[in-house]
Formats: structure tokens, C-alpha cells, sequence
């Protein structure tokens, strides 16, 4: 489609000095200042939103619904973010001393840096960008090297409304490879990394982070899973699932990956998806074209991928019901040739199936089956990871028993509602090697700014805390 020039080392260091300049010019601007910035920003994104959401497909291959989806998710932050200017909120405490004032108040930390994967090539920049934005901090995104065109574009957007509001190299792109990460990761002139990607990526980013005592806020995978009980509406069951499942190629950080079924339906409702899944096959095609679900993945290494995860199902004893396959050029209209198509796939596991304990990034679904609750969230819980989860059922018991500290142990856990396609308004991340990290909404916006706590004696007499006495006479 085009070619991107990679920054050089010397860009990035020029890119990072930059940003630190305008940091100085950036955290002295009031807050709700800055939030008009980011609201020029929300309008601007409206009006392009047609042209970025196509973009979006182009580039990453989701279908176009998905892709305008995406630019939605960067206005609905920036709203967010808007509000937020105004709602930085310190606590007052109260002293233990009289005649003292005791509280906490929130600064900006300075430039940050920002690594996006491809499959949320904007939105989750936004999330980063946009809260940091306002909390006073610049930005140096480094997106995927698989997705840097919306990137691209979304950069002249906003650098360019920087630059016309005054503030010019609030934000800063710098397209890279993974070594430009790394260098990010290890840069102390960035007092946070926030980095989407792999558990690999993660592991080696935060533990170069966390050598120069920096801060990391970490995305990492997902190995989600959804529990349907006897008692759900299997109707709207099926169609989360299948949503969850095959909805963006299954490239989604909450995609669906394993699903757990009371044994009572597990043979009825495995037929139901049997059906679901083959008729998605007539739905693979063109991301833009009108009726499409299922999109291309982003590149051949996927499509390998997809195959090895396979070959090692078969090996491995699990028994494919649907798919399998490489969609190759002869099964698809000619607009599709060159693309990287797969069949989303149902694979019935056996007890243990180590394959389905890993991410693999393509539309393959696991199906499990348990006797009672206690079992399907033992199942949910075995992943190594702890994103996103969702309990599908209409007992109160049920679903209050999977939101209990005893429950699901993930980020996110829903009912009646799938494990993707998280709102905004909340924060976004999870636990164990997802990486611990929250974006987006509520007080994820605390992880841009540093705390300070300050008391203040407006008193002649110098009380001492804990009543310790320390006279000089
Ligand atoms: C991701 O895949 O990295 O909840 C983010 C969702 C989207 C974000 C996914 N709002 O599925």
C-alpha cells in the first residue's frame, strides 16, 4: 500500500528531546486549557471519521464497521478526556496536627512514551494519548510496524491542531521496529512506557522499564474465556460467542479463545456454533465490502501461525469441527486476492489441550465442557493470562458467584455480554501476564500524573506527627 520510512536512532533522540521541551511548555497550561485541545481534537475526529474508520480497514483488514468502530472509540475518549480536564481531583485529608492542612494534589510526569500494536492501531494510542494529553504530559507514540499509515494519519491531525492551538510537539510519532521499543523502554527521559502487545513484548519491556526504576503500564494478551450455564439465553449466548470468536479475524487483545459449557447443553449448543461457524465461511472476504464478517488476518507470519496452532490441535488430541483451513485465492472473490485469509475455527478440547492455553492471534475457538460452575471458572482461571471473561446465565447465584472474589480472576468480567468490545467509560486491562496496566476510563488517568502529598502548618508552633517531642531546650 506504501512505504513508511523508519526513524533513525538520531530521529528519536531529537523526537525525545523535543517532546521534553515542549513538556515544560505543556505542564504550565491549565488543564481544562488543555482539554480544549483534545476537544478540537473529538470534533475533528467526528469529521474524519468516515475517512479514517476506511483507513483503518485498509490497513489492519478489519471490516469497515469495525474499523469506523474504532475511530468512535478515539471520539468517545476524547470526550472522556475533555470532562477529565476539568475533574483531576485530589483528596483532602484530615490532619492529625492542628492548624495543619493535609492533602494531595496531581502533577504531570513529563513526556511519555506510547508502543500501539496493529489491531487497535488508533484507539488504543487515544486512550493513552489523549488522558495524557490532558493530564499535561506529551506523547511519543510508536505504533506497529505493521500498522503505521493510520497512525500517520491520525498524527497530522492532531500534531497539526497542536500546532495551531499553540503547543506545538505535544505529539510526537516516531515509526520503528521493535528495537525502537526497546530504546523507548529504556530511556529514563520517559517516566512512562504504557506498551501494547505480546506477553514477550511486555516481559522484555517491563523488565527493562522497571531496571531504571520507571513506570510501565502494560496490555499484553489475553487468553479469554466465556462460561455459558444451563439456564442462559443460548439465543444471545450465541451470538456473543460467535461475535467474541471470529469478530476481527480474532485479532483482538479480548477475543474469545476458550469457552466453557454446562454439560447439560454442551451437545446441543456445540451444534448451534457447528452451524454459526460454517455459515461465517460465506461470510470471509473484503473488509470494505458490504456484508463481509470476517477479514483477512494482518500477514502471512499470522496465517503461519494459524497453521503451526492447527497442526498442534490435531497433535494434540483436539478435534476440529469447523474450519482449519488458509482461505486460499480460488475460495475468494478476486478483490481478495493477496489477502491473508482463514477460516474461523471450532475445536472440541479433550480434558487437556496445551495448545488452547496459548494466544494464538486468528479465530480459533476452544471448546470445553464443565459439570457445574466451580469447575467452569477453575477453567477460566487456569490461563496464564487475566483479561477478560463473561458469564452467560439468568441465575443471580450464578453470575454474583463469577463476579465474587472467589470468581473470575480477570480485568474484565461481564454477563450476558461478551468478553470484546469493552466501553470506554471503564478501565481497560488485566491481571497476571496480561500485565497488570489500565487505560481508558475511571481513574486510569492517575498512572500519566504524579502524586504529590503536601501539609501546610498555618500555625506558629511546629506540632510533630505520631506526638513525637524533639525540644531543643
Ligand atoms: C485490544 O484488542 O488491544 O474491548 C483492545 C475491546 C476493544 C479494545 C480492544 N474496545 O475489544
Amino acid at each position: 500500500m506504501a512505504r513508511v520510512r523508519m526513524a533513525a536512532a538520531t530521529d528519536s533522540e531529537r523526537a525525545i528531546r523535543a517532546a521534553h521541551a515542549a513538556f515544560l511548555c505543556w505542564r504550565q497550561v491549565p488543564a481544562p486549557r488543555r482539554g480544549e485541545l483534545v476537544q478540537a481534537i473529538g470534533k475533528e475526529l467526528r469529521r474524519m471519521k468516515p475517512v479514517l474508520g476506511r483507513l483503518v480497514s485498509w490497513e489492519t483488514g478489519k471490516i469497515l464497521s469495525e474499523g469506523l468502530g474504532e475511530v468512535q472509540e478515539m471520539i468517545d475518549i476524547a470526550d472522556f478526556a475533555v470532562g477529565l480536564s476539568r475533574q483531576l481531583y485530589g483528596l483532602t485529608m484530615q490532619s492529625e496536627r492542628s492548624g495543619h492542612r493535609l492533602y494531595e494534589q496531581w502533577h504531570p510526569l513529563g513526556p511519555i512514551g506510547v508502543i500501539t500494536a496493529f489491531n487497535f492501531p488508533v484507539a488504543v494510542w487515544a486512550w493513552n494519548g489523549l488522558i495524557a494529553a490532558v493530564c499535561g504530559d506529551t506523547v511519543v507514540w510508536k505504533p506497529s510496524e505493521k500498522a503505521p499509515l493510520c497512525a500517520l494519519a491520525v498524527q497530522g491531525i492532531v500534531a497539526r491542531l497542536a500546532a495551531d492551538m499553540g503547543h506545538p510537539g505535544v505529539f510526537t510519532l516516531l515509526a520503528g521496529d521493535g528495537s525502537l521499543g526497546r530504546s523507548m523502554a529504556a530511556d529514563r527521559r520517559l517516566p512512562l512506557v504504557s506498551a501494547t502487545g505480546s506477553c514477550a513484548m511486555g516481559r522484555s519491556a517491563g523488565e527493562s522499564i522497571a531496571r531504571r526504576l520507571g513506570r510501565s503500564l502494560l496490555e499484553l494478551g489475553g487468553n479469554n474465556a466465556a462460561v455459558v450455564m444451563a439456564d442462559a439465553d443460548l439465543n444471545l449466548a450465541l451470538r456473543a460467542v460467535v461475535f467474541g470468536a471470529a469478530g476481527t479475524a480474532g485479532q483482538r487483545c479480548t477475543t474469545l479463545r476458550r469457552l466453557i459449557l454446562e454439560e447439560p447443553i454442551a451437545a446441543d449448543f456445540t451444534a448451534r456454533l457447528v452451524g454459526a461457524f460454517s455459515s461465517l465461511r460465506e461470510k470471509i472476504g473484503h473488509p470494505l465490502v458490504e456484508g463481509t464478517l470476517i477479514g483477512p488476518l494482518i500477514d502471512r507470519e499470522a496465517v503461519e501461525r494459524f497453521k503451526q496452532a492447527v497442526a498442534r490441535i490435531k497433535s494434540e488430541g483436539g478435534e476440529i469441527l469447523v474450519g482449519g483451513s488458509p482461505v486460499g485465492p480460488a475460495r475468494l472473490p478476486p478483490e481478495c486476492s493477496g489477502g491473508f485469509f482463514v477460516e474461523p475455527t471450532l475445536v472440541r478440547a479433550g480434558r487437556d489441550l496445551p495448545i488452547s492455553r496459548e494466544e494464538t492471534f486468528a479465530p480459533i475457538l476452544y471448546v470445553f465442557t464443565a459439570p457445574d460452575l466451580d469447575r467452569g471458572i477453575a477453567i477460566q482461571n487456569s490461563a496464564d493470562q487475566g483479561l477478560s471473561s463473561a458469564i452467560f446465565t439468568r441465575s443471580l447465584m450464578a453470575a454474583e458467584t463469577f463476579l465474587s472474589a472467589a470468581g473470575s480472576d480477570c480485568g474484565i468480567a461481564n454477563v450476558n455480554t461478551g468478553t470484546s468490545g469493552a466501553e470506554i467509560g471503564g478501565a481497560f486491562g488485566g491481571e497476571k501476564d496480561t500485565g497488570g496496566g489500565r487505560e481508558a476510563g475511571s481513574d486510569a488517568w492517575k498512572a500519566y500524573m504524579r502524586r504529590q502529598t503536601c501539609t501546610i502548618n498555618w500555625t506558629g508552633s511546629l506540632p510533630l506527627s505520631q506526638g513525637v517531642r524533639f525540644d531543643l531546650e
